[in-house]
């Protein structure tokens, strides 16, 4: 059975939304969010760097919740939730797909560094403007994206798996703004599927 390294309240979710909205049998290690849970022996043999997600799928275990999103929509359901090749939308899927982890998660990462993980002595709030403001930046494509589409290419697709739960993240953490309306109910639509809640809710 398809096993998922998890820790709540982080991109780990986006596989069990997945494997949710797919309908797919699965086990979860629910990892506490410390030091002894993801620094442990054990996780390090799965992830050298001690982090969630992984999978494990008999022989295979993999991370990156981008790779693992595809290996699951490939291996496990023969390329669903995502348009073929020739599909006029294909191109957008593949860049929206990307962009969450190559433009929006890396300002995301560092508030959550400069507001949760690093003492309060070590913060630093000039570096937490600053990540304020290209996460901003980095949402406004996507609010004008959404301005006439439910999902991010029409179509509920694995690109909303991925930016989508970054989107949830984002507004989570106070970061979409009120001119953003677009992602407000492109994130009130996303909550609103029991897949999403399920994953969500799960280890909390
Ligand atoms: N690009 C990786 C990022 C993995 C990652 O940084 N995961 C975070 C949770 S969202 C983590 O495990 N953090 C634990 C730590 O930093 O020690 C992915 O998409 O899987």
């Amino acid at each position: 059975m398809l096993k998922v390294h998890f820790v709540a309240n982080t991109r780990a979710g986006r596989v069990v939304w997945l494997l949710e909205e797919l309908g797919l049998e699965y086990e979860v290690n629910n990892i506490p969010f410390t030091k002894e849970g993801l620094k442990s022996p054990e996780h390090r043999a799965r992830h050298a760097l001690g982090r969630v997600p992984v999978l494990e799928d008999g022989e295979v275990s993999i991370f990156e919740s981008g790779a693992i999103i595809e290996y699951i929509i490939e291996r496990h359901k023969n390329g669903g939730l995502k348009p073929p090749p020739d599909d006029a939308n294909f191109p957008y899927y593949l860049q929206w797909y990307h962009y969450c982890e190559g433009m929006v998660m890396p300002p995301m990462n560092q508030i959550v560094v400069q507001t949760l993980l690093l003492p309060p002595d070590r913060r630093d709030e000039v570096v937490l403007a600053q990540a304020k403001t290209l996460l901003t930046k980095t949402l406004m494509p996507v609010n004008e994206n959404l301005k006439d589409k439910e999902y991010l290419i029409g179509n509920f697709s694995a690109a909303d798996l991925m930016l989508g739960h970054a989107c949830f993240m984002a507004n989570r953490l106070g970061c979409v703004n009120g001119e953003m309306k677009n992602i407000i109910q492109y994130v009130e639509r996303i909550s609103n599927r029991p897949a999403f809640q399920k994953a969500i809710s799960l280890g909390v």
